[in-house]
């Protein structure tokens, strides 16, 4: 198994090459000059790290150049390093408050971005870590849905609450939520579905699943999380606000950095939700997920280091 950052670092590299790479080729050997600082802007914009993110990042990175003279190339990048850390250095501070249990983590997004692989690998990641873990199956809509989700279920050895196709998903988290009382259950996982006839009515079932929850477990920490694909770039910024009118947003996981040159996405939603990025979704895989952390990220992105063959 790699570690989490080798798994990071790989699945950041096409994202490394459409920010840290292009920045390479175009600072070296060049003046540190305003054309120069606004070719580094476009590179940023164009990696999809968003207009405010990378207009915010040139401003500093412009100061930078004067209060400490930076002269070349490796000192702009180094500083722009430091900027984009800063930026997201926030999203990543977890408060410390104890939640009570069980901690309900209500996991919703679009159609297809992840949500049922993304409860697999959290189940995963908090058994691993001695907690207990239950998984809800509030996708009743189609029998699949419920299969997959059960399927991650037994791989990833958790307890799973589930009913028959087309139940009602509000029903099956009141049962879920009150089991997870029941047998003192550290977290439970609660996955939805991402599609129905219309988006009102998705919103309505959600908000009556987390209604349920509170009923059935009154003292519960409901955190809802929701999951955005990384491959939709700057698309996924639009979701945030429609799913936290809903359920609220405390967290979001972005899934699928493996492959996509998109990562950028991570800086832009930093910058413009205020909302903690929890986890990054590197593969398909039960242990493709990393905890998110803003020194290994941008570590990731401007590490020199040359794939492995
Ligand atoms: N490459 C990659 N694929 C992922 C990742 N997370 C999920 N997927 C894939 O995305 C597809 C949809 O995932 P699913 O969990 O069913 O999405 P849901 O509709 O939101 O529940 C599946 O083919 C998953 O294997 C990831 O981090 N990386
Ligand atoms: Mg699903």
């Amino acid at each position: 198994m790699l570690k989490a950052f080798e798994k990071l670092r790989r699945s950041l590299s096409k994202t490394k090459d459409a920010i840290f790479g292009q920045i390479s080729r175009v600072v070296g050997g060049r003046k540190i000059d305003d054309e120069l600082l606004e070719e580094i802007e476009e590179i940023l914009i164009s990696s999809d790290v968003g207009v405010a993110a990378s207009l915010d990042l040139i401003e500093r990175l412009r100061s930078r150049v004067k209060s400490d003279r930076l002269s070349d190339g490796d000192e702009v990048i180094a500083a722009l390093k430091e900027e984009i850390r800063g930026l997201l250095s926030p999203t990543s501070t977890s408060d410390d408050t104890p939640e009570s249990k069980p901690v309900v983590w209500l996991i919703t997004g679009v159609n297809g971005v992840g949500k049922t692989t993304t409860i697999g690998k959290l189940a995963t990641h908090f058994a691993g870590t001695g907690e207990s873990v239950m998984i809800g199956a509030c996708d009743t809509f189609r029998a699949a849905a419920i299969d997959q989700v059960a399927i991650w279920a037994e791989r990833s050895g958790v307890a799973i609450i589930r009913a028959q196709d087309g139940a009602d998903p509000a029903a099956v988290a009141y049962d879920a939520a009150g089991a997870a009382r029941a047998r003192s259950v550290d977290r439970l996982l609660i996955d939805t579905a991402g599609r129905l006839h219309t988006k009102s009515n998705l919103m309505a079932e959600l908000a009556k699943i987390r209604r349920s929850i509170e009923k059935a477990a009154p003292e519960a920490t409901i955190k809802s999380l929701l999951i955005l694909d990384g491959t939709t770039g700057q698309n996924a910024l639009q979701q945030v606000n429609v799913f936290t009118e809903a359920v609220g947003c405390d967290g979001l996981i972005v899934t699928k950095l493996d492959g996509t040159a998109k990562g950028g996405i991570v800086i832009a939603i930093a910058k413009e939700l205020g909302v903690p990025v929890l986890f990054l979704g590197t593969g398909e895989g039960i242990d493709d997920l990393v905890p998110f952390d803003p020194i290994a990220f941008v570590d990731a992105l401007f590490t020199q280091q040359e794939e492995p063959v």
